[in-house]
């Protein structure tokens, strides 16, 4: 039986090209030989061909629309009263659907975090300025405090990579899932695709195993339908899906405003924007393509093009995409019924594999191409999608690398500033520096404020702010 599934696996993989999938199989015991056929019959060879000749021979990481322009956006503030009217209804219809528990959290955590040279799961990653907080815990301490303020349950959905599955179970175990229900927590993987030399083939991580990498968060689209999260989602009648990067400490999980927008406007998937901070900061561009919402990632977008500037000086692709999108469980459910597949992205990395010896070699140099899926190129298969601008300092600090830029340093900082403006906002006194940052350390948990407005009521809970205090209120 394994000898003739053998021979079709064998004729399979010469004909496209990768038969050296099986230049060790005579090193391998009957379980070992097992496991690799069944790797190699996961894999969809014309779909493999397409990859080879499309992404990793083609050094052109995308190919630019002939024409496009910058994105509509609905702003921070409503330009005019029919628009004040109109954020006014989507608030109270956000908060509905939040209340019926329409809405669940989705947050994508399948990354490496290599840049930030942290080794475990990210979301474990400790960054609230006062008490550490690790990434995880201030997003479920946010969901139950979001749960609590409208008397539902939001359930939680986190999507993980083999990378880091078991470490994040037991992340989450050993912290008693922050105090969240268990059955509320799913905890799922996304799929993977295999690495690929230069030349096209298959590297092989070992003599009976395919190297492979996270399939990228486009990768969610399809592991929340193949999990059974979307099905968990049915049964409790979730509609909405607001998903998040586990690297930004400053998102607002559940933005009633985004959600009734979004609901209001009947769109399938949709997405907050800022303003960029320069032409050429690292995070993609809201475009119009064709009619449709669409975001050219920063390293497609030619220099001239970021760069161009209205006559009041604004740029014109200043839409700026961070990750936080509404989607609708039914979009999920169509694509995957339909059957879809995003585009791939390619990336040069090093990328350790055996070599023809069946030794293992660990590169000095990038060796091959790693594939990934983006989940805002699901934007133009959208029948509506619609934008709506944050503000940076209120919430984006993304922890990305370990010094500088976008670094913890950084979102602590971001942490702070965003508190202290809140508590001034209430009529609270900050001490503040004289280059302006506060003069204290403050942490806000999500028990005591979601939103800046929550803090007014809470204010005489806040002692007096004396330099150098360190205030947490929770
Ligand atoms: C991403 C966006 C960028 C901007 C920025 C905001 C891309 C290509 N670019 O940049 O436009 O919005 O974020 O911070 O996405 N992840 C998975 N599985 C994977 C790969 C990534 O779950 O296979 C998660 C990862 O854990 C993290 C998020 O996706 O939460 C972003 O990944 P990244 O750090 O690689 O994205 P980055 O910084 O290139």
């Amino acid at each position: 039986m394994l000898e003739k599934t053998f021979e079709n696996i064998k004729r399979l993989v010469v004909r496209h090209n990768q038969g050296h999938l099986l230049a060790f199989w005579e090193h391998l015991d009957a379980a070992q030989r097992r496991d690799l056929l069944a790797q190699i019959a996961g894999l969809d060879f014309s779909q493999v061909d397409d990859w080879v000749s499309n992404y990793v021979k083609n050094p052109v990481s995308a190919i630019l629309p002939g024409d496009f322009g910058p994105a509509p956006c609905y702003s921070l503030e409503p330009p005019d009263g029919d628009m004040a009217r109109k954020y006014a209804e989507a608030r109270r219809l956000g908060e509905e659907m939040i209340s019926a528990g329409k809405v669940a959290g989705f947050v994508v955590a399948g990354g490496q975090g290599t840049r930030l040279g942290f080794d475990g799961p990210k979301g474990d990653f400790p960054i609230s300025p006062v008490k550490n907080k690790t990434l995880f815990r201030i997003f479920a301490e946010t969901v139950a405090a979001v749960s609590k303020r409208y008397q539902t349950v939001c359930p939680w959905y986190i999507m993980t990579s083999p990378l880091n599955h078991s470490e994040t179970q037991e992340v989450f175990r050993s912290n008693d899932y922050y105090g969240l229900d268990e059955g509320d927590v799913f905890i799922f993987q996304q799929g993977t695709l295999p690495n690929f030399s230069f030349d096209g083939k298959i590297l092989l991580a070992d003599k009976g195993k395919i190297s492979c990498s996270p399939d990228g968060h486009g990768g969610s689209l399809k592991a929340l339908y193949k999990s059974g999260a979307v099905a968990d989602m049915t049964r409790r009648g979730v509609e909405l899906i607001s998903y998040w990067q586990v690297d930004n400490p400053l998102v607002n999980v559940f933005d009633p405003l985004f959600v009734g927008l979004h609901v209001l406007d009947e769109a399938e998937m949709s997405s907050k924007a800022l303003i960029k901070a320069e032409p050429r900061e690292k995070i993609g561009n809201f475009c119009l393509v064709d009619g449709k919402v669409t975001v050219i990632e920063y390293s497609d977008l030619p220099d001239e093009l970021a760069e161009k500037r209205n006559p009041d000086g604004s740029l014109v692709f200043e839409l700026g995409s961070i990750a936080i999108h509404i989607i609708n469980r039914s979009f999920v459910e169509r694509l995957n019924r339909e059957g879809f597949s995003l585009p791939l992205h390619r990336a040069v990395k090093k990328i350790p594999h055996i070599d023809a010896e069946g030794r293992f070699f660990e590169p000095a140099e990038p060796n091959g191409i790693k594939l990934e899926s983006f989940v805002f190129d699901a934007l133009p298969l959208a029948s509506k999608s619609i934008i709506l601008e944050t503000k940076r300092s209120e919430e984006f600090a993304p922890v990305k690398n370990s010094m500088g830029v976008d670094s913890a340093e950084s979102a602590r900082e971001m942490m702070v500033a965003r508190a202290a403006a809140w508590l001034e906002s209430a009529g609270v006194a900050v001490p503040r520096k004289q280059d302006g940052s506060a003069d204290c350390l403050i942490e806000i948990a999500p028990s005591f404020a979601l939103e800046r407005d929550n803090v007014r009521a809470k204010v005489d809970q806040i002692p007096e702010i004396k330099a150098g205090d360190k205030l947490y209120l929770g």
